[in-house]
Protein backbone atom coordinates (compact mmCIF):
# COMPACT_ATOMS: atom_id res chain seq x y z
CA UNK A 1 0.00 0.00 0.00
CA UNK A 2 1.83 3.52 -0.56
CA UNK A 3 1.57 6.59 1.30
CA UNK A 4 1.15 8.85 -1.32
CA UNK A 5 -2.15 10.87 -1.43
CA UNK A 6 -3.04 12.71 -3.58
CA UNK A 7 -4.33 16.88 -3.08
CA UNK A 8 -5.79 19.31 -5.94
CA UNK A 9 -5.78 22.80 -6.13
CA UNK A 10 -8.39 24.30 -7.76
CA UNK A 11 -8.62 28.04 -9.29
CA UNK A 12 -10.55 30.76 -9.57
CA UNK A 13 -11.04 33.57 -12.20
CA UNK A 14 -11.83 34.85 -15.23
CA UNK A 15 -9.44 35.76 -18.33
CA UNK A 16 -6.62 38.24 -17.54
CA UNK A 17 -6.87 38.00 -14.28
CA UNK A 18 -3.40 36.89 -13.84
CA UNK A 19 -3.57 32.83 -12.87
CA UNK A 20 -1.16 31.58 -15.00
CA UNK A 21 1.08 33.90 -13.72
CA UNK A 22 0.56 33.31 -10.12
CA UNK A 23 0.92 29.42 -10.56
CA UNK A 24 3.92 29.45 -12.48
CA UNK A 25 5.66 32.09 -10.18
CA UNK A 26 4.68 29.73 -7.06
CA UNK A 27 6.49 26.60 -8.80
CA UNK A 28 9.49 28.63 -11.00
CA UNK A 29 11.50 28.59 -7.85
CA UNK A 30 9.30 26.89 -5.28
CA UNK A 31 12.99 25.08 -4.48
CA UNK A 32 14.55 28.80 -3.45
CA UNK A 33 11.36 29.18 -1.53
CA UNK A 34 11.78 26.83 0.25
CA UNK A 35 15.26 27.30 1.51
CA UNK A 36 16.08 25.42 4.71
CA UNK A 37 13.21 23.56 4.92
CA UNK A 38 12.65 19.91 4.57
CA UNK A 39 10.47 19.85 1.79
CA UNK A 40 10.67 19.89 -1.79
CA UNK A 41 7.98 20.80 -4.34
CA UNK A 42 8.96 19.37 -7.73
CA UNK A 43 6.88 18.71 -11.32
CA UNK A 44 6.17 15.37 -10.87
CA UNK A 45 5.93 14.74 -14.52
CA UNK A 46 7.62 15.93 -17.92
CA UNK A 47 4.48 18.08 -19.56
CA UNK A 48 4.62 19.92 -15.98
CA UNK A 49 8.47 20.62 -16.82
CA UNK A 50 7.56 21.99 -20.12
CA UNK A 51 4.71 24.29 -19.19
CA UNK A 52 6.46 25.63 -16.36
CA UNK A 53 9.06 26.74 -18.55
CA UNK A 54 7.16 27.91 -21.47
CA UNK A 55 5.05 30.05 -18.52
CA UNK A 56 8.13 31.36 -17.10
CA UNK A 57 9.90 32.11 -20.20
CA UNK A 58 7.10 33.54 -21.39
CA UNK A 59 6.99 35.77 -18.09
CA UNK A 60 10.43 36.52 -18.70
CA UNK A 61 9.71 37.86 -21.72
CA UNK A 62 7.12 40.69 -20.85
CA UNK A 63 10.37 42.55 -19.94
CA UNK A 64 12.67 43.46 -22.44
CA UNK A 65 14.38 46.61 -22.96
CA UNK A 66 12.94 48.25 -20.04
CA UNK A 67 9.66 47.88 -21.48
CA UNK A 68 6.72 45.92 -19.72
CA UNK A 69 4.40 44.25 -21.91
CA UNK A 70 1.24 43.13 -19.93
CA UNK A 71 -0.01 41.09 -23.18
CA UNK A 72 3.08 38.97 -23.25
CA UNK A 73 1.63 36.00 -21.60
CA UNK A 74 -1.05 34.38 -24.08
CA UNK A 75 -3.48 33.44 -22.64
CA UNK A 76 -4.41 29.48 -21.69
CA UNK A 77 -7.08 28.14 -24.77
CA UNK A 78 -6.97 24.45 -23.09
CA UNK A 79 -7.03 23.49 -20.08
CA UNK A 80 -3.76 22.42 -18.28
CA UNK A 81 -2.96 19.64 -14.98
CA UNK A 82 -0.06 20.55 -13.13
CA UNK A 83 1.58 17.50 -11.67
CA UNK A 84 3.24 18.00 -8.69
CA UNK A 85 5.03 16.40 -5.92
CA UNK A 86 5.77 17.45 -2.48
CA UNK A 87 8.33 15.31 -0.28
CA UNK A 88 7.94 16.70 3.02
CA UNK A 89 10.99 15.07 4.64
CA UNK A 90 13.63 12.65 3.62
CA UNK A 91 11.90 9.73 5.23
CA UNK A 92 8.54 10.79 4.30
CA UNK A 93 6.72 9.12 0.77
CA UNK A 94 5.36 12.34 -0.33
CA UNK A 95 2.07 14.05 -2.06
CA UNK A 96 1.15 14.01 -4.91
CA UNK A 97 -0.61 17.42 -6.09
CA UNK A 98 -2.50 18.33 -8.90
CA UNK A 99 -3.41 21.81 -9.68
CA UNK A 100 -5.41 22.85 -12.75
CA UNK A 101 -5.49 25.87 -14.80
CA UNK A 102 -7.45 26.54 -17.26
CA UNK A 103 -8.54 29.38 -19.90
CA UNK A 104 -10.49 32.38 -17.58
CA UNK A 105 -12.90 32.82 -20.75
CA UNK A 106 -14.54 29.74 -19.80
CA UNK A 107 -15.12 30.43 -16.38
CA UNK A 108 -17.78 33.23 -17.22
CA UNK A 109 -20.67 32.04 -19.05
CA UNK A 110 -21.13 35.66 -20.69
CA UNK A 111 -17.12 34.40 -22.92
CA UNK A 112 -17.59 30.97 -22.64
CA UNK A 113 -17.78 29.24 -25.83
CA UNK A 114 -20.49 27.12 -27.05
CA UNK A 115 -18.07 24.22 -26.87
CA UNK A 116 -16.70 24.47 -23.85
CA UNK A 117 -19.25 23.58 -21.72
CA UNK A 118 -17.98 20.02 -21.43
CA UNK A 119 -14.51 21.18 -20.73
CA UNK A 120 -15.65 23.25 -17.84
CA UNK A 121 -17.81 20.63 -16.08
CA UNK A 122 -14.53 18.78 -15.89
CA UNK A 123 -12.70 22.05 -14.42
CA UNK A 124 -15.99 22.48 -12.07
CA UNK A 125 -15.74 19.08 -10.91
CA UNK A 126 -12.10 18.93 -10.60
CA UNK A 127 -12.63 22.52 -8.15
CA UNK A 128 -15.46 20.66 -6.14
CA UNK A 129 -12.99 17.66 -5.24
CA UNK A 130 -10.17 20.24 -4.59
CA UNK A 131 -9.27 20.74 -0.75
CA UNK A 132 -7.70 24.42 -1.89
CA UNK A 133 -9.41 26.75 -3.76
CA UNK A 134 -7.23 29.99 -4.68
CA UNK A 135 -9.07 33.18 -5.81
CA UNK A 136 -6.37 35.41 -7.95
CA UNK A 137 -7.62 39.22 -7.35
CA UNK A 138 -6.69 41.78 -9.90
CA UNK A 139 -5.64 44.49 -7.76
CA UNK A 140 -5.90 47.43 -10.36
CA UNK A 141 -9.48 46.88 -11.03
CA UNK A 142 -10.15 46.79 -7.24
CA UNK A 143 -8.36 49.92 -6.39
CA UNK A 144 -8.34 52.24 -9.70
CA UNK A 145 -12.05 52.14 -9.79
CA UNK A 146 -13.59 55.65 -8.66
CA UNK A 147 -17.25 56.36 -8.31
CA UNK A 148 -20.26 53.56 -9.15
CA UNK A 149 -20.10 52.51 -12.79
CA UNK A 150 -16.44 51.93 -12.30
CA UNK A 151 -17.44 49.63 -8.83
CA UNK A 152 -20.07 48.34 -11.34
CA UNK A 153 -17.59 47.80 -13.95
CA UNK A 154 -14.73 46.01 -11.30
CA UNK A 155 -17.58 43.39 -10.20
CA UNK A 156 -18.08 42.10 -13.88
CA UNK A 157 -14.13 42.31 -14.74
CA UNK A 158 -13.66 40.41 -11.72
CA UNK A 159 -16.75 37.76 -12.26
CA UNK A 160 -17.60 38.32 -8.92
CA UNK A 161 -21.05 36.76 -9.18
CA UNK A 162 -19.28 33.09 -10.90
CA UNK A 163 -16.43 33.43 -8.28
CA UNK A 164 -19.19 33.02 -5.18
CA UNK A 165 -21.06 30.50 -7.40
CA UNK A 166 -17.79 28.86 -7.80
CA UNK A 167 -16.82 29.04 -3.92
CA UNK A 168 -20.33 28.14 -2.84
CA UNK A 169 -20.64 25.15 -4.38
CA UNK A 170 -16.81 24.37 -3.47
CA UNK A 171 -17.47 25.00 0.19
CA UNK A 172 -20.40 22.61 -0.02
CA UNK A 173 -18.85 19.58 -1.39
CA UNK A 174 -15.93 20.37 1.42
CA UNK A 175 -18.54 20.41 3.86
CA UNK A 176 -19.54 17.02 3.69
CA UNK A 177 -15.68 16.26 4.53
CA UNK A 178 -15.17 18.07 7.69
CA UNK A 179 -12.24 15.90 9.13
CA UNK A 180 -10.49 17.07 6.06
CA UNK A 181 -8.84 20.51 5.91
CA UNK A 182 -9.62 23.01 3.13
CA UNK A 183 -8.62 26.35 2.45
CA UNK A 184 -9.80 29.37 0.04
CA UNK A 185 -7.03 31.86 -0.91
CA UNK A 186 -8.03 35.16 -1.82
CA UNK A 187 -4.57 36.33 -3.83
CA UNK A 188 -4.41 39.94 -4.99
CA UNK A 189 -2.25 40.04 -8.18
CA UNK A 190 -0.68 43.20 -9.87
CA UNK A 191 -0.78 45.01 -6.91
CA UNK A 192 3.02 46.26 -6.98
CA UNK A 193 1.84 49.90 -6.84
CA UNK A 194 0.10 49.24 -3.05
CA UNK A 195 2.83 48.01 -1.49
CA UNK A 196 6.17 49.44 -0.21
CA UNK A 197 7.86 46.33 1.04
CA UNK A 198 9.00 45.92 -2.82
CA UNK A 199 10.32 48.35 -5.19
CA UNK A 200 7.38 51.33 -5.53
CA UNK A 201 7.28 53.66 -2.45
CA UNK A 202 3.38 54.26 -1.92
CA UNK A 203 1.63 52.04 0.70
CA UNK A 204 -1.70 51.04 0.32
CA UNK A 205 -1.79 47.63 1.89
CA UNK A 206 -4.77 48.32 4.20
CA UNK A 207 -7.13 49.81 1.84
CA UNK A 208 -6.82 47.16 -0.64
CA UNK A 209 -7.13 44.36 2.30
CA UNK A 210 -10.49 46.26 3.23
CA UNK A 211 -11.25 46.79 -0.82
CA UNK A 212 -11.31 42.43 -0.81
CA UNK A 213 -12.79 41.90 2.74
CA UNK A 214 -15.62 44.09 1.47
CA UNK A 215 -15.95 43.04 -2.33
CA UNK A 216 -15.23 39.35 -1.66
CA UNK A 217 -17.62 39.44 1.88
CA UNK A 218 -20.16 37.24 -0.14
CA UNK A 219 -17.72 34.81 -0.77
CA UNK A 220 -16.29 34.47 2.17
CA UNK A 221 -20.12 34.46 4.22
CA UNK A 222 -20.67 31.19 1.62
CA UNK A 223 -17.69 29.34 2.66
CA UNK A 224 -18.20 29.99 6.14
CA UNK A 225 -22.16 28.93 5.81
CA UNK A 226 -21.15 25.66 3.64
CA UNK A 227 -17.76 25.12 5.01
CA UNK A 228 -17.24 26.10 8.37
CA UNK A 229 -14.30 24.37 9.43
CA UNK A 230 -12.68 26.27 6.33
CA UNK A 231 -9.41 28.06 6.97
CA UNK A 232 -9.96 31.95 4.71
CA UNK A 233 -6.56 33.13 4.15
CA UNK A 234 -5.55 36.50 1.82
CA UNK A 235 -2.28 36.70 0.17
CA UNK A 236 -1.19 39.74 -1.71
CA UNK A 237 1.10 38.87 -4.16
CA UNK A 238 3.60 40.90 -7.00
CA UNK A 239 4.55 38.16 -9.27
CA UNK A 240 5.95 41.00 -11.70
CA UNK A 241 7.11 43.61 -8.77
CA UNK A 242 9.50 45.74 -10.51
CA UNK A 243 6.82 47.98 -12.10
CA UNK A 244 4.94 50.53 -11.64
CA UNK A 245 1.25 51.55 -12.34
CA UNK A 246 1.18 55.23 -14.71
CA UNK A 247 -2.61 54.95 -15.24
CA UNK A 248 -5.82 52.82 -15.24
CA UNK A 249 -7.98 53.66 -18.13
CA UNK A 250 -11.85 52.74 -18.02
CA UNK A 251 -12.66 51.81 -21.57
CA UNK A 252 -15.37 49.19 -22.86
CA UNK A 253 -14.90 46.52 -25.87
CA UNK A 254 -18.45 45.03 -27.49
CA UNK A 255 -20.51 46.36 -24.88
CA UNK A 256 -18.09 44.71 -21.67
CA UNK A 257 -15.52 46.87 -19.26
CA UNK A 258 -12.28 47.35 -20.02
CA UNK A 259 -9.52 48.62 -18.03
CA UNK A 260 -6.63 49.44 -19.91
CA UNK A 261 -3.19 49.85 -17.30
CA UNK A 262 0.02 51.48 -18.42
CA UNK A 263 3.21 50.31 -16.15
CA UNK A 264 6.40 51.85 -16.30
CA UNK A 265 9.47 49.70 -15.30
CA UNK A 266 11.24 50.36 -12.27
CA UNK A 267 14.69 48.99 -10.34
CA UNK A 268 17.25 48.44 -13.02
CA UNK A 269 14.35 47.27 -15.35
CA UNK A 270 15.84 44.25 -16.22
CA UNK A 271 14.73 41.26 -13.12
CA UNK A 272 11.30 40.84 -11.60
CA UNK A 273 10.97 41.19 -8.16
CA UNK A 274 8.65 38.91 -7.00
CA UNK A 275 7.22 39.08 -3.35
CA UNK A 276 4.82 37.54 -1.03
CA UNK A 277 5.42 34.00 -3.74
CA UNK A 278 6.88 32.39 -0.13
CA UNK A 279 4.27 33.34 1.89
CA UNK A 280 1.38 31.86 -0.79
CA UNK A 281 3.73 28.98 -0.82
CA UNK A 282 3.78 28.80 3.16
CA UNK A 283 0.05 28.94 3.34
CA UNK A 284 -0.44 26.24 0.62
CA UNK A 285 2.38 23.95 2.42
CA UNK A 286 1.14 24.47 6.21
CA UNK A 287 -2.31 23.48 4.14
CA UNK A 288 -0.97 20.39 3.09
CA UNK A 289 1.65 19.26 5.34
CA UNK A 290 -1.54 19.45 7.69
CA UNK A 291 -3.83 17.63 5.87
CA UNK A 292 -0.85 14.47 5.18
CA UNK A 293 -0.45 14.90 9.07
CA UNK A 294 -3.98 14.02 9.43
CA UNK A 295 -4.05 11.39 7.51
CA UNK A 296 -1.40 9.43 8.16
CA UNK A 297 -2.10 9.98 11.69
CA UNK A 298 -5.15 7.57 10.47
CA UNK A 299 -3.20 5.17 9.30
CA UNK A 300 -0.63 4.52 11.80
CA UNK A 301 -3.81 4.41 14.20
CA UNK A 302 -5.12 1.51 12.45
CA UNK A 303 -1.20 -0.05 10.75
CA UNK A 304 -0.80 -0.31 15.09
CA UNK A 305 -3.81 -2.01 15.46
CA UNK A 306 -3.09 -4.29 12.95
CA UNK A 307 0.89 -5.15 14.07
CA UNK A 308 -1.21 -5.76 17.40
CA UNK A 309 -3.27 -8.33 16.05
CA UNK A 310 -0.79 -10.30 13.92
CA UNK A 311 1.75 -10.37 16.83
CA UNK A 312 -1.08 -12.11 18.65
CA UNK A 313 -1.38 -14.28 16.61
CA UNK A 314 2.13 -14.91 15.89
CA UNK A 315 2.64 -16.04 19.93
CA UNK A 316 -0.78 -17.43 20.48
CA UNK A 317 -0.17 -20.76 21.92
CA UNK A 318 -2.47 -23.35 20.55
CA UNK A 319 -1.59 -26.58 22.74
CA UNK A 320 0.70 -29.31 22.82
CA UNK A 321 -0.52 -30.66 19.04
CA UNK A 322 -1.73 -27.52 17.77
CA UNK A 323 2.20 -26.02 17.64
CA UNK A 324 3.67 -28.64 16.97
CA UNK A 325 1.10 -28.67 13.62
CA UNK A 326 1.88 -24.75 13.34
CA UNK A 327 5.37 -24.95 13.35
CA UNK A 328 5.60 -28.24 11.35
CA UNK A 329 3.48 -26.45 8.42
CA UNK A 330 5.51 -23.59 8.65
CA UNK A 331 2.13 -21.81 9.68
CA UNK A 332 4.21 -20.44 12.75
CA UNK A 333 7.19 -18.56 10.79
CA UNK A 334 5.11 -17.39 8.65
CA UNK A 335 2.64 -15.64 11.31
CA UNK A 336 5.91 -14.14 12.90
CA UNK A 337 6.97 -12.68 9.47
CA UNK A 338 3.52 -11.11 8.90
CA UNK A 339 3.95 -9.66 12.37
CA UNK A 340 7.19 -8.40 11.63
CA UNK A 341 6.43 -6.28 8.23
CA UNK A 342 2.92 -5.15 10.33
CA UNK A 343 5.54 -3.87 13.05
CA UNK A 344 7.64 -2.55 10.34
CA UNK A 345 5.17 -0.43 8.35
CA UNK A 346 2.99 0.42 11.56
CA UNK A 347 6.66 1.92 12.75
CA UNK A 348 7.87 3.65 9.51
CA UNK A 349 4.29 5.13 9.86
CA UNK A 350 4.83 6.72 13.26
CA UNK A 351 8.25 8.05 12.06
CA UNK A 352 6.55 9.82 9.07
CA UNK A 353 3.97 11.05 11.74
CA UNK A 354 7.16 12.69 14.14
CA UNK A 355 8.70 14.00 10.73
CA UNK A 356 5.71 16.13 9.94
CA UNK A 357 5.34 17.30 13.33
CA UNK A 358 9.03 18.97 12.99
CA UNK A 359 7.88 20.16 9.81
CA UNK A 360 4.62 21.82 11.16
CA UNK A 361 6.64 23.23 13.47
CA UNK A 362 9.00 25.11 11.27
CA UNK A 363 6.03 26.09 8.86
CA UNK A 364 3.99 27.61 11.63
CA UNK A 365 7.14 29.46 13.15
CA UNK A 366 8.30 31.13 9.49
CA UNK A 367 7.52 34.99 9.45
CA UNK A 368 4.63 36.35 7.28
CA UNK A 369 4.27 40.09 6.10
CA UNK A 370 1.29 41.42 8.23
CA UNK A 371 0.44 43.67 5.30
CA UNK A 372 0.81 40.81 2.75
CA UNK A 373 -1.11 37.59 4.92
CA UNK A 374 -4.17 37.92 6.80
CA UNK A 375 -6.41 35.53 7.50
CA UNK A 376 -10.38 35.65 8.33
N1 LIG B 1 1.61 44.23 -13.35
C1 LIG B 1 1.38 42.95 -13.23
N2 LIG B 1 0.93 42.25 -14.26
C2 LIG B 1 0.73 40.95 -14.09
C3 LIG B 1 0.94 40.29 -12.86
N3 LIG B 1 0.59 38.99 -13.00
C4 LIG B 1 0.20 38.86 -14.28
N4 LIG B 1 0.27 40.02 -14.94
C5 LIG B 1 -0.05 40.25 -16.34
O1 LIG B 1 -1.40 39.90 -16.58
C6 LIG B 1 -1.55 39.27 -17.85
C7 LIG B 1 -2.49 38.11 -17.72
O2 LIG B 1 -1.95 37.12 -16.89
P1 LIG B 1 -2.24 35.56 -17.05
O3 LIG B 1 -1.52 34.89 -15.94
O4 LIG B 1 -1.97 35.10 -18.42
O5 LIG B 1 -3.81 35.54 -16.79
P2 LIG B 1 -4.80 34.28 -16.81
O6 LIG B 1 -5.77 34.50 -15.72
O7 LIG B 1 -4.03 33.03 -16.80
O8 LIG B 1 -5.53 34.46 -18.22
P3 LIG B 1 -6.28 33.33 -19.08
O9 LIG B 1 -5.31 32.25 -19.40
O10 LIG B 1 -6.78 34.05 -20.29
O11 LIG B 1 -7.42 32.86 -18.25
C8 LIG B 1 -0.13 38.81 -18.25
O12 LIG B 1 0.20 39.34 -19.51
C9 LIG B 1 0.80 39.31 -17.20
O13 LIG B 1 1.89 39.99 -17.73
C10 LIG B 1 1.41 41.07 -11.76
O14 LIG B 1 1.59 40.61 -10.62
N5 LIG B 1 1.62 42.39 -12.02
MG1 LIG C 1 -3.82 31.52 -18.19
Amino acid sequence: MTDELLYRIGLAGPSRVGKSSLVVSLLRDSREQLGGYPLHLTAADLGTERRVAKTTAELDNSLIQGEFRSDALAGNVEAFTFQLRLAAGPKSAGLRIELMDYPGKWFNPRTRPDDSVADWAACKDFIANASVLVVPVEAIVLMEATGTRQRAASKQLLALEEVAKTAEWWATSRGQYRDEPALLLLCPVKCESYFADNLNATDRSTELHEAVRTTYAKVIDTVRDNAPHAEIAYCAVDTIGCVSLVRADWTEEGGQPVIRAKYRVIGDGEEMSFKGIDHLLTLLLRHLVDAQHRALEILAVQRERAAAEAEALAIRNEGLIGNLLLSLSGQRRRRRQLSSDRRGAADSTHRQVEELNEVIKDLAERPLSAKRVNTW
